[in-house]
């Protein structure tokens, strides 16, 4: 399989590379592209040197799948060109995520929407993967009515920039700031632009991206999204309201079987789940459950995972793996 990673110099593109390499995707030529400025550079992958190229050299070299991490106005303009080449392409920017006729894909939940004709497929942003996989098995059960999440975001989840202001301030050094406030020894309660509607954009991509993947308009979903000095995962408090009632015991082996999930949950020896665990780890950990006793039929969770890895490039090369096993990308 000749494989493209697009934007494979920037931070979601390296652990790409590295999730490839670990899963052992049956890579037979990588094709890393980046921009002008970085094309010529040498990449290694699986102890192998491979060139970076630009857009139109990738193109040409005719790839099989193309992993796009590259920022969604190169997504907007480039992903057609490959998708008309014939290249399949799985893209991690919110570009496509919303429009209808793109499916927005996490394996566990609804990769069997797919088809021959999907040419382009939308990753969901890092904070809605990681919760639709732990909801999915409870929708199935319980029926959710709805979801109230608030987030705790790793600075990995605004890139590079992000990382060096919280370094730099903690070495009381001066530099460019990612962020409108100091992030360090401080927490910031907004991700992203906000909306004219009070939301920011992270909110809204959560209560969008959720219906859409779990196939069910009728969730009620919202949402408060903040940013938090942390590296190595996301964290989310999750509060459900289901129309059927449920026993603890069996949330816990729901949870337990849903493939991509793993409980971290015992309480009385101070066991849940963090970023420093999560960190490295392609599961999504949930812990901190038990019964919302202010409402019926409630539930609180705690939910973390690697934003870098399930939160994009795992969950894009899972929906690469599932395409081949299911005969949707060329053998
Ligand atoms: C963050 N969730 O943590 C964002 C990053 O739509 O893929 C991912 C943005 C996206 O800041």
């Amino acid at each position: 399989m000749k494989v493209a990673v697009v934007g494979a110099t920037g931070l979601v593109g390296s652990v790409m590379l590295k999730v490839l390499a670990e899963r052992n995707f049956p890579v037979t030529e990588l094709i890393p592209v980046a921009s002008a400025k970085s094309a010529g550079k040498e990449l290694e992958f699986k102890g192998k040197k491979y060139k970076v190229v630009t857009v139109d050299e990738a193109i040409a070299m005719k790839p099989d799948v193309a992993l796009f991490s590259a920022g969604g106005s190169t997504s907007q303009e480039q992903a057609p060109r490959f998708a008309e080449a014939g290249i399949v392409v799985i893209d991690n920017s919110s570009a496509w995520r919303m429009d209808p006729t793109k499916k927005l894909v996490v394996p566990e939940v609804n990769a069997d929407t797919l088809t021959p004709e999907d040419k382009i497929i939308a990753n969901p942003n890092c904070s809605t993967i990681q919760m639709v996989v732990v909801l999915k098995p409870l929708h199935e059960k319980y029926k959710i009515k709805r979801v109230v999440v608030s987030t705790y975001q790793s600075v990995t989840g605004t890139g590079v920039k992000a990382v060096e202001q919280l370094m730099n301030e903690r070495q009381g050094i001066e530099g460019p700031m990612a962020y409108p406030y100091p992030i360090d020894l401080n927490v910031i309660p907004q991700i992203d632009v906000f909306q004219d509607n009070g939301y920011t954009k992270e909110e809204m991509k959560m209560i969008l991206e959720t219906k859409k993947i779990m196939g069910d308009d009728s969730i009620r979903v919202t949402a408060t999204t903040v940013r938090i000095p942390v590296m190595g995962g996301h964290s989310e408090s999750i509060n459900l309201e289901f129309e059927n009632d449920f026993d603890l015991a069996e949330v816990r082996s729901l949870l337990a079987q849903q493939e991509g999930v793993l409980v971290v949950d015992d309480p009385a020896n101070l066991v849940y789940p963090m970023p420093k665990d999560a960190h490295e780890k392609d599961e999504v950990l949930v812990g901190r459950i038990r019964r919302d006793e202010s409402q019926d039929k409630a539930l609180n969770l705690w939910v973390v995972a690697d934003n870098l890895r399930k939160g994009a490039a795992t969950n894009a090369v899972q929906i690469a793996e599932y395409m081949l096993k299911n005969g949707l990308l060329p053998a």
